[in-house]
């Protein structure tokens, strides 16, 4: 398991020696800079990659994962200028293969990435972690965006509380609940104002689900032949939540999603990112299953972990430490050495497999530095260290009773 980290250029408060120190073994970045659609050209590329050396001393590190090459609202919806950005996607693989880069982690979650109400939640230890709570969403989107329809997304008890809960809002509790939501979280491809996610969300009135899967096979048909050729793995991340928001489609949150994506398209080219947390929001995800079952289609990593706040599909929860929540890391991190070891034996060159600890609780400077939410050192770094313990005890030449 290569262990890898995210990082976010020079704007990131977590710097190349910070990663060195952490002891990372590459590097997972995107060029954010440059707008959805557009060509990633050799140079930018490159000049990405000259980042990437720590000082003193002089050690580059390498860029192994794009997370993510983003697949533009225009071809998620084939609207507007939707076949010259797949072209364009195309010359993007193109250049990054050029520069050795062979994995790609792509979303196709519509108008908003990951979403979240709360970036700064405070829990019993001092420790600050995100959170999603089920009724501050429904309150925006029933009160404060007012979409029509917006109740009968929501239970009657949710619906209902969520009403209270407005009501005792004032404006700047208003206005910071729709910031954390529309804005755009790291890595988002996008943010909006309430008027233009408006005007986004009317454009999938006519896009349910089985229409946007065929928007995705049809991005993978054109897509994936290159792939092939050019030895890029793509891999599809999760939706994240891994349930449908705003009344928009929402294709890839359970297994039998990636099932479907995976065997429709079967190609080694075709992919999944396995976001532990994503997932593993839904009880319904069994996530070491899921590596046991799709492994071989794995290739890309997320590991972190959820605490489910109460029942049910749609529900509040917040980002646990990485060995708390409701994912059995051991276990998975187990099933990720067996598919290793699996691939390693029928010859497959990609047999480690990049992971990269995901998310971090606020913790210690953390506190202050006030890095990317969700994104800061220390927190990341405890998680590292935890996953890293994990898998060196497992893959221990001692540990004669593991499977691998
Ligand atoms: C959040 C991330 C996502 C992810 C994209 C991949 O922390 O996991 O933003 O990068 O959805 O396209």
């Amino acid at each position: 398991m290569k262990q890898t980290w995210r990082w976010f250029g020079p704007p990131d408060k977590v710097s190349v020696n910070d990663m060195l120190q952490a002891g990372v073994e590459g590097v997972v970045t995107a060029l954010h800079h440059i707008p959805n659609g557009d060509v990633w050209t050799v140079d930018e590329i490159k000049r990405r990659q000259d980042l990437l050396v720590a000082s003193p001393p002089a050690i580059r590190l390498t860029w192994d994962v794009v997370e993510s090459l983003p697949v533009s609202e225009e071809i998620k919806q084939q609207s507007g200028d939707w076949r010259t950005h797949i072209q364009n996607y195309k010359q993007s693989m193109r250049n990054l293969a050029a520069c050795g880069l062979k994995v790609i982690c792509y979303n196709f979650m519509p108008v908003l990435d990951w979403t979240r109400t709360d970036l700064s939640h405070t829990l019993p230890n001092g420790a600050k972690c995100m959170r999603f709570d089920i009724v501050d969403f429904a309150a925006f989107d029933i009160h404060i965006l007012g979409r029509s329809g917006a109740k009968n997304d929501f239970t009657p008890l949710v619906a209902e509380e969520a009403t209270k809960r407005f009501s005792a809002m004032d404006d700047a509790h208003q206005r910071k609940l729709a910031e954390n939501i529309v804005c755009g979280l790291p890595g988002a491809e996008q943010g909006y104002t309430l008027e233009n996610l408006k005007d986004q969300l009317t454009r999938y009135d006519t896009i349910p689900d089985f229409v946007l899967r065929r928007h995705q096979i049809d991005f993978l048909a054109e897509v994936l032949p290159l792939a092939e050729q050019l030895g890029i793995r793509m891999c599809c991340h999760p939706d994240d939540p891994p349930f449908p928001l705003l009344g928009l489609p929402r294709i890839m949150s359970t297994e039998e999603d990636f099932r479907l994506l995976t065997q429709t398209l079967d190609s080694p080219a075709n992919g999944i990112t396995l976001c532990a947390g994503s997932l593993g929001v839904r009880p319904d995800n069994d996530l070491t299953g899921m590596m046991e079952r799709l492994g071989d289609k794995v290739h890309f990593i997320h590991l972190r972990n959820v605490t489910r706040e109460c029942d049910g599909i749609e529900a509040s929860f917040h980002e646990a430490a990485h060995l708390e929540g409701a994912t059995d890391m051991v276990a998975l991190v187990n099933a990720v050495l067996v598919e290793e070891a699996r691939r390693k034996e029928s010859g497959r060159a990609d047999h480690s497999i990049p992971f990269r600890p995901d998310h971090g609780q606020d913790i210690l400077s953390d506190l202050e530095t006030r890095s990317q939410p969700g994104y800061p050192a220390v927190g990341r770094l405890k998680g590292l260290a935890e996953l890293r313990g994990i898998i060196t005890t497992l893959s221990h030449p001692s540990m004669r009773a593991t499977k691998h």
